[in-house]
Formats: structure tokens, C-alpha cells, sequence
């Protein structure tokens, strides 16, 4: 099993971290879909990492695919509750961890381009999804350990990966002041090994 990922990316972060948590072994190539050189888009017509590449020829994205399927690749860790309700709501928290790395991702493409090209108002509308979807979660989880309950989860990861990324590409949201019980979680999640060894390369 490979898989094709950035080692900036939130989702391939989060797609790493699963296959630490469950113990699983995955050989790891670093692609970058943004160069011409990249295979990505061979692979995914989305042009999109994370990409899974099965031992059996089959092809895997986008990242919650990919998680979905490694939960259920192995009983170790498990991630994703049996129960089919529980497991939409700990799937729910997960998209809007997503949604809220795909706002922050489209920001740090806008600001990449051309000052005389960048929309002030378009980042804008991504910030806002931002504010809205950590104000929602921080209302969540309010004091309790974990997001989606008693247990450790993929809402936890996704979370996790999704905290870590406005750090390293928005720090001036400043979110942890605003957020002390997000602080106390995210100060736990950075004890576990699978967040250590996966943090993004300091660049
Ligand atoms: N929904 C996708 C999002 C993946 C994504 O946005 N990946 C970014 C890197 S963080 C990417 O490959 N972008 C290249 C592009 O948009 O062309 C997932 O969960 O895997």
C-alpha cells in the first residue's frame, strides 16, 4: 500500500495519523500537485493529495474515502464507531474539520497570487467559514475531553490536523486565545505520537 501525499497537506496529515493510530504500514510518496512534474492528476482527476494506492491495483480518494476505509481495514484503534448513527455523527464533525481546512487551503492560494489578483472579499467569505465552523466546534466540545464523545476519534484527528494547519498558514487568526478549551484539546492531542512524528515540515 503507498500513499501519494504532500507532507504539508491537513488531509494527508490526517490520513497519516489513522494509519499511526491503527498501526498500519503504508509506504509514504511525497508528491506535489501543484508542479508539472506531479503524477497527481494521472492518479486523480481531481488533481488532489491524499491518493491511497491499493496492493490490489484500486485507487483511493479523497481523504475521508481513504480513512473510512482504513478503519475498516483493522480492528486495531478503531476510529469510526460500528454503530451506523454514531458513526454519521463522529463523519459529521469530520467534514466540518474539513470544510474548515479547505477555507483556510483556498486563502493560502489566494495570497500566493499576484497581489493586483487576490480578492479581499473572497477571503473574506473563506475567513468567515473559519470564525463560524471554530465557534460551532468550541461550543461542542466544550469541556469535554474528546469532540465526539468518551472515546478518542476520528473527529479528534481531523480536528487536530485542522488546528495544526490554521497554526502553520493563518497563525494571526490566533484561534488558541479565543478558544482555551480548543488550546486544552489540542495540548492533548500533541502528547500522542501519531501527532508528533506527522507534524508539518517547518517551511
Ligand atoms: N477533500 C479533499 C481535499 C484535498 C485537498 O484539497 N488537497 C490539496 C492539498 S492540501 C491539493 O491537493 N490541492 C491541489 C489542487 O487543489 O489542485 C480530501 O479530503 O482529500
Amino acid at each position: 500500500m503507498k500513499l501519494i501525499t504532500s507532507y504539508t497537506s491537513p488531509f494527508g496529515r490526517k490520513v497519516r495519523i489513522v494509519l499511526a493510530e491503527k498501526r498500519i504500514e503504508c509506504q509514504l510518496i511525497e508528491d506535489n500537485p501543484w508542479v508539472a512534474e506531479s503524477s497527481v492528476s494521472a492518479l486523480n482527476p481531481l488533481g488532489k493529495v491524499p491518493i491511497l494506492l491499493l496492493d490490489d491495483g484500486r485507487t483511493l480518494y479523497d481523504s475521508r474515502v481513504i480513512v473510512d476505509f482504513l478503519d475498516h481495514s483493522s480492528p486495531v484503534g478503531k476510529l469510526i464507531p460500528s454503530d451506523h448513527r454514531q458513526a454519521i455523527s463522529i463523519k459529521r464533525r469530520e467534514a466540518l474539520a474539513d470544510g474548515i481546512s479547505d477555507a483556510a487551503v483556498l486563502i493560502r492560494q489566494e495570497r500566493s497570487r499576484q497581489p493586483h489578483m487576490q480578492s479581499t472579499e473572497w477571503i473574506e467569505h473563506q475567513q468567515a467559514k473559519i470564525e463560524r465552523g471554530l465557534e460551532h466546534i468550541a461550543g461542542e466540545l466544550d469541556e469535554k475531553k474528546w469532540w465526539g464523545g468518551d472515546l478518542f476519534s476520528l473527529a479528534d484527528v481531523a480536528l487536530g490536523c485542522t488546528l495544526a494547519y490554521l497554526d502553520f498558514r493563518l497563525p494571526e487568526l490566533g484561534w488558541q486565545s479565543r478558544y482555551p478549551n480548543l488550546q486544552k484539546f489540542y495540548s492533548k492531542l500533541e502528547e500522542r505520537p501519531s501527532f508528533t512524528e506527522t507534524a508539518p515540515p517547518m517551511i
